[in-house]
């Protein structure tokens, strides 16, 4: 709590949401700070004053993000910073407290700045250059591979259009966002904010598809959209407004509409893991699992190892003919007959920059594959008494420019800024993530080498720089960031392979589940959704069990109960005769199971 706030009588009341964002209760400062330290609460106030300078040496912005940390915090925690002092270094470790270890990152990498709405945050140019490499990425292939164009729809929808494939919105109407003012006067019929565009987009669809002659029609947008989420949030997992790309297709054929989502979920699957650096399972959603408005769902399932948990890292919707005759998306034949398109639907979003961090990132802070850093060189000069920026700069701004140029493309910054010193850079650009540093000091620029420094390996060498040969140099930094790109993925993939566990017997369910893993059994398939409702409650129970605990909260936005997170495509081989883990009937296929984000 602001000092300020319980010193300045002015101060007549603070406003706090117990339990429940939809309501504010004003209390006195003297009685909200006894209500806290009170036995009814679990937490206690810290005081914090915040109107002293940080040190000399610290960025006004740690400073500030200390602030939006205490804030953020959840917990009563040992390890609140003191009064004045500035945050230079991660006050969690990874495996210490996961949750709070991934507030600290995203703030002091300079991804994340907090908002005054709950579930909002603001994207900070080190997130958003991040989003920037997504955007380019995918866009080569939306275009290319997936010949779909990107367009724009508006933002708003009428309730009526929003409401015409009634199925499809019903289940999600509690997290649509309306706007029912403008300015001080009521709008004669409120309008959405989209969840979604199907119903914005469809109605174009209808009017644009006439023959088979304007199939297929494939559209993309890179847009934000609002879900009003009531689930505790999470900065990138779980936000009420995010970002994301949603392609929306219709085409003459089933055929050719199942290529369609096969293709763009393998676009996700070579996000994820060649952008990335994230491993998935790609595979089918179940019956209970899908998109209820199509006919079948394919998704990208990553897998944090912190928690243990896995994250659905996109979708891709074979939406079959069910939008298109609620839509009247109909076209005449080459034979002349009438025929409704068969559509598709995928989207990935800014989620996908969350599952990055917490699957590299470390007790330092963010690592960042190269593909997607927005540095991927620093430069860090080593000065001293004995050896001035005016003699050592020139040198750094030689090896930038031999790192940049004959557009090698690689992403390099020279930090000679004058107010820090180079232990602060280190752990500066370390926190931000880049993926290699190069440090240049007196003895570096006599010998003309330089030292390399890898992030996420610790890995230290020297490189010689040879002014007649400096694309050599260039080459050396280029292959070690494709190493580094591969490294970490191979890192990722054998952390999460090893905890995709396959289990035959119920007993073994729980205890695999206790252990961090995803697990892989026979399941009897489709058309028995009640068996999955059993193992969601069943191990729950177990789970709750296991760890002494009496229930869950309806807010947390994570459940110790595990659900399917797809069928994947690549099935391992199943025994003749397998049963089903729950339902004891004949298996046909391996399902795979995890508690989930
Ligand atoms: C929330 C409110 C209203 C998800 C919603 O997955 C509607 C919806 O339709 C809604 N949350 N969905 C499903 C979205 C389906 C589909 N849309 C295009 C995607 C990928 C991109």
């Amino acid at each position: 709590m602001d000092q300020a706030l319980v010193e300045n009588d002015a101060v007549k009341k603070v406003y706090s949401h117990p339990a429940d964002n939809t309501l504010s209760v004003g209390i006195s400062t003297d009685d909200f700070v006894a209500y806290v330290n009170s036995n009814a609460s679990d937490c206690d106030v810290h005081v914090v004053d915040f109107s002293v300078d940080p040190s000399a040496a610290a960025p006004a912005a740690a400073a500030k993000n200390q602030q939006q940390q205490q804030q953020s915090s959840k917990k009563s925690s040992k390890k609140q910073v003191e009064a004045g002092k500035t945050l230079l270094a991660l006050r969690w470790k990874k495996e210490e407290d996961f949750a709070q270890w991934y507030s600290d990152v995203i703030v002091l990498s300079e991804l994340i700045s907090y908002y005054d709405i709950s579930g909002c945050y603001i994207l900070l140019p080190w997130s958003y250059s991040i989003w920037e490499c997504i955007q380019e990425f995918m866009n080569v292939r939306i275009k290319g591979d997936l010949k779909t164009k990107n367009c724009y729809f508006p933002l708003f929808v009428s309730k009526d259009r929003l409401e015409k494939e009634k199925d499809h919105v019903e289940g999600f109407a509690p997290e649509v966002a309306w706007v029912t003012k403008g300015g001080t006067s009521d709008l004669a019929s409120p309008v959405a904010i989209r969840p979604t565009s199907e119903t914005i987009m469809y109605p174009t669809f209808s009017n644009r598809i006439q023959s088979h002659r304007d199939l297929p029609l494939c559209l993309n947008q890179w847009s934000n959209v609002v879900r009003w989420e009531f689930k505790d949030p999470t900065p990138f997992l779980r936000s009420r407004e995010f970002l994301w790309q949603e392609g929306h297709t219709a085409h003459a054929d089933h055929e050719e509409s199942s290529k369609m989502v096969m293709d763009a979920l393998e676009m996700y699957r070579a996000t994820y893991e060649d952008l990335l650096g994230v491993p998935v399972v790609p595979g089918y959603k179940t019956e209970k699992e899908k998109f209820a408005g199509g006919y079948r769902t394919t998704t990208v399932e990553a897998y944090i190892p912190c928690s243990g948990r896995a994250i659905q890292g996109a979708t891709s919707h074979d939406l079959g003919q069910n939008f298109g005759k609620m839509f009247d998306i109909e076209f005449q034949t080459s034979s002349g007959g009438k025929e409704t398109a068969w559509q598709t639907s995928w989207g990935f979003t800014t989620r996908s920059i969350g599952v990055m961090i917490m699957v590299h990132g470390d007790d330092k802070g963010l690592v960042l594959p190269p593909r997607v850093a927005p540095v991927q060189v620093v430069i860090v000069p080593i000065v001293s008494k004995a050896c001035t920026y005016q003699e050592i700069n020139p040198y750094c701004q030689e090896i930038a420019n031999a790192l940049t140029k004959d557009g090698s493309g690689i992403r390099v910054e020279v930090d000679d800024r004058t107010i820090y010193n180079p232990g602060w850079k280190y752990n500066h650009w370390e926190q931000k993530g880049v993926p290699i540093r190069i440090e240049v000091g007196p003895r570096d620029l006599k010998e003309r080498s330089a030292r390399i420094v890898v992030r996420y390996s610790g890995e230290k060498f020297d490189l010689s720089f040879d002014s007649n040969d400096e694309s050599k140099f260039g080459e050396m930094i280029s292959k070690k960031l494709e190493d580094i790109q591969a490294g970490l993925f191979a890192k990722a993939k054998e952390v999460r392979d090893s905890h995709i566990v396959q289990v035959t017997e119920w007993k073994d369910f729980v205890p695999a589940l206790e252990g961090n893993n995803l697990v892989l059994t026979p399941w009897c398939g489709g058309e028995h959704q009640e068996w999955e409702e059993w193992v969601k409650e069943k191990s729950r129970e177990e789970s709750l069990a296991a760890k002494n605990m009496e229930g869950e909260s309806e807010t947390t936005a994570t459940s110790v109960a595990a659900k399917t997170l797809c069928i994947p495509f690549k099935q391992p081989d199943l025994p003749a005769g397998s049963k089903c883990i729950a339902s004891g009937l004949e298996a046909t296929c391996w399902v795979l199971w995890g508690r989930s984000y």
